[in-house]
């Protein structure tokens, strides 16, 4: 299987999140890259590719243009305001309040995200374009005739919804490659979101559409980020009703019960016939990573990647969370191995 990566990833470098009250490093930091990428070349995965530059049509083509335009001059903005530490919103538009987007990078930090813990800083847009031309490419290469697909993007982006950023992410790089496959020739989409976060962002944008199904397996919003989207009961809207579907799970699932899961989530992809399958991959559902609950083992990736597989259809695998990094390469990689022993 073929891996699209760029060094640009290391842009994205911020200092600082707010985890527990306290400024902390953040967990989403670049060695998660590096540590994948080592994994691949170890296993001899197959080609590791540079992304082409698609250009910025295809991140509008799903986000709105006022907030891609906050995201390329925040930090300049930021910097401007003189304020010292890296940029971090601490106003929101809450209940009863106005919907004015404001002048000032504060009021403006505080609409355009949903969550606080995701500081921007120097490089962060030059990072976030460039993962998003990695899943475009990683898409474009099923267009070329690749059966499977490795984008690997750092920063994330399932939690970037139309117009707003956060839980590490800016541009949601599986939405992006998914409305590209749509405008070049593909008919139906389907997106199984199998990181342990809910995709909240992927859902706002596809939830009133028909023509991408979006599946999400995580922890339960009750107990787990982003907490305010991925209940059991939301469906899809308008003529998106039916295509989207959330399993929410409890603390401490194990792969018994998460496969479960993926495996109605598997049979509803089947019966949608999509084109393409597009997998949005955090491995943040192992046992021992620091911000999640669930208990999946290393051996568990390799076996629901071989699950994954059965569905026989073209798959870009686009990366999302995990924070053991040790383990990260193992974990990403034993997916991928797994759907590649079974195709
Ligand atoms: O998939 N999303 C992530 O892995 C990032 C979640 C951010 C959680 C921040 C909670 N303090
Ligand atoms: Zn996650």
């Amino acid at each position: 299987m073929e891996t699209i990566f760029s060094e640009r990833h290391n842009l994205r470098n911020s200092k600082t999140e707010l985890f527990g009250g306290q400024l902390v490093e953040p967990f989403e930091r670049p060695s998660r890259a590096e540590y994948i990428i080592g994994r691949v070349r170890e296993v001899g995965l197959g080609q590791v590719s540079e992304p082409d530059d698609f250009g910025i049509a295809p991140i509008l083509a799903v986000h709105d243009d006022a907030f891609v335009a906050f995201l390329q001059t925040a930090w300049s903005d930021w910097q401007a305001a003189e304020f010292k530490g890296e940029a971090m919103p601490t106003v929101w538009p809450a209940r009863r309040m106005s919907k004015h987007i404001p002048t000032h990078i504060e009021g403006r930090l505080g609409y355009y995200a949903l969550s606080c813990e995701t500081s921007i800083s120097n490089g962060t847009w030059e990072a976030a374009y460039a993962s998003a031309q990695v899943a475009l490419t990683g898409a474009q290469r099923l267009n070329d005739g690749a059966k499977s697909v490795f984008s690997l993007c750092r920063p994330p982006g399932h939690h970037a919804a139309i117009d707003m950023f956060g839980g590490y992410c800016f541009i949601n790089n599986a939405a992006v490659a998914a409305q590209h496959l749509l405008d070049t020739g593909a008919k139906r989409i389907a997106i199984l979101d199998v990181d342990f976060h809910h995709g909240n962002g992927t859902q706002d944008i596809f939830e009133a559409r028909d023509d991408v199904l979006f599946i999400s397996l995580h922890g339960d919003p009750m107990d787990a980020f982003p907490h305010f989207l991925g209940h059991a009961d939301e469906t899809g809207s308008g003529a998106g009703t039916g295509f989207t579907v959330n399993y929410p799970m409890p603390p401490n699932t194990d792969f018994a019960t998460w496969r479960a899961a993926l495996a109605k989530a598997l049979a509803q992809i089947a019966d949608y016939t999509p084109d393409t399958l597009i997998i949005s991959l955090g491995v943040d559902t192992f046992e021992t990573d620091p911000i999640s609950f669930f208990k999946l083992k290393s051996e568990d990736f390799t076996t629901y990647g071989a699950d994954i597989a059965s569905l026989g259809l073209p798959t870009l695998f686009v990366m999302e969370g995990g924070y053991d990094i040790a383990e990260i390469g193992l974990n990403t990689v034993n997916v991928l191995q797994g759907f590649e022993s079974a195709s």
